[in-house]
């Protein structure tokens, strides 16, 4: 991939982690007022929620709407307390829409109807399908998930989709197939963040076909028991909770089968600081900031990280070495 080689590359990364503080610090001022105002509530939270409200009101029915929400796979749940909905749905990264953390109002350009999904590459049935038959034909679950961004902040949510293995069994993979390959819709008329010439639109990610496999590879198309928000990544988004949050890429349009390793959006924007593999790992640091701790949406406590965003029993078995250190980068 050929990217300019005057890019302000670090600024850019920069922003990632410099735009979290200060939405902490933020927070944290905000808090501060009203407690000092004797009022018992956080500011950010009802920013959000306000902005929850007046996008629902704003947006057309969704037509999968009756399909949520889904019964939850006991074998994926956790004890709440959840991250708040008004949260999840408030707070997001989808640079395609701004490289900070309010686009929730921005990202509600983004048609996601009609809309089609293509499987292609190497499968024997490559398909172009709508995302409205996808849903009938996929046997949709909730699942609740632990998310953990790059960045240090982590939410826990019921998402709603099903396991990317059905999809992938549809198109029926061959032999040679060794990644899953991941494309994003590419329309800079309606996601502004795409006319950055520097960045190496479409965002792009990819597994490997035995990580595509495993039971907690998940296609989200639902948030809360409802049709997943457009700031979530509607219609259809991945979820790998035991990986950074980078590698869940939303608004999927294209999923491609290849042999050899492609190249993803953040490994190429920085190789160095956005691997490859980016499973969660608390003794591997990002190259700028600690990966030991992390921080829940809406708590005001780091608590410690864990191996593999605390997945390490479903996933240990892909990774025979797990002392191989290129494994959490
Ligand atoms: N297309 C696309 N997908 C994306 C991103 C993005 O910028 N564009 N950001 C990723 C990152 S860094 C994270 S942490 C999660 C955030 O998902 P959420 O906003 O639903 O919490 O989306 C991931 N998927
Ligand atoms: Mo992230």
């Amino acid at each position: 991939m050929l990217l300019p080689s005057r890019r302000p590359r670090w600024k850019l990364a920069e922003s990632l982690v410099t735009d979290e503080r200060l939405a902490f610090g933020r927070r944290r001022l905000i808090g501060g007022m009203a407690a000092a105002a004797g009022l018992a509530v956080a500011g950010c939270k009802e920013e959000a929620s306000q902005a929850v409200a007046a996008t629902e009101a704003a947006a057309p029915a969704d037509p999968s709407a009756a399909l949520y929400p889904a019964a939850r796979n006991a074998a994926f749940d956790l004890p709440e307390p959840w991250t708040p909905e008004r949260l999840a749905a408030g707070y997001n990264n989808f640079i395609e829409f701004g490289s900070h953390k309010n686009i929730q109002r921005a990202a509600q350009a983004l048609p996601t109807r009609p809309w089609t999904v293509t499987v292609d590459g190497l499968v024997a049935e490559p398909m172009t399908i709508d995302i409205d038959d996808l849903l009938r034909r996929m046997p949709l679950e909730e699942r609740v998930y632990r998310h953990r961004c790059v960045e240090t902040w982590a939410m826990i949510v019921p998402w709603s989709g099903f396991a990317l293995r059905h999809l992938l069994d549809l198109a029926e993979p061959l032999a040679s197939a060794r990644y899953v390959l991941f494309q994003t819709f590419e329309d800079s008329a309606v996601a502004p963040g795409q006319r950055a010439f520097w960045y190496p639109w479409p965002y792009t990610e990819a597994v490997t076909l035995a990580e595509a496999g495993n039971d907690l590879a998940f296609m989200v198309t639902g948030l809360y028991g409802k049709p997943l928000p457009r700031q979530n990544g509607a219609p259809l988004r991945l979820a790998l909770p035991w990986k950074y949050g980078y590698k869940s890429i939303k608004s999927i349009e294209r999923i491609s089968l290849v042999e050899e390793r492609p190249d993803t959006f953040w490994n190429v924007v920085d190789g160095n600081e956005y691997g490859f593999w980016a499973n969660v790992n608390p003794a591997v640091p990002h190259p700028r900031w600690s990966q030991a701790t992390e921080r829940l949406l809406g708590t005001q406590e780091d608590v410690p990280t864990l191996l593999f965003n605390g997945y390490a029993e479903e996933v240990a078995g892909l990774y025979p070495n797990l002392m191989d250190k290129s494994l959490y980068r």
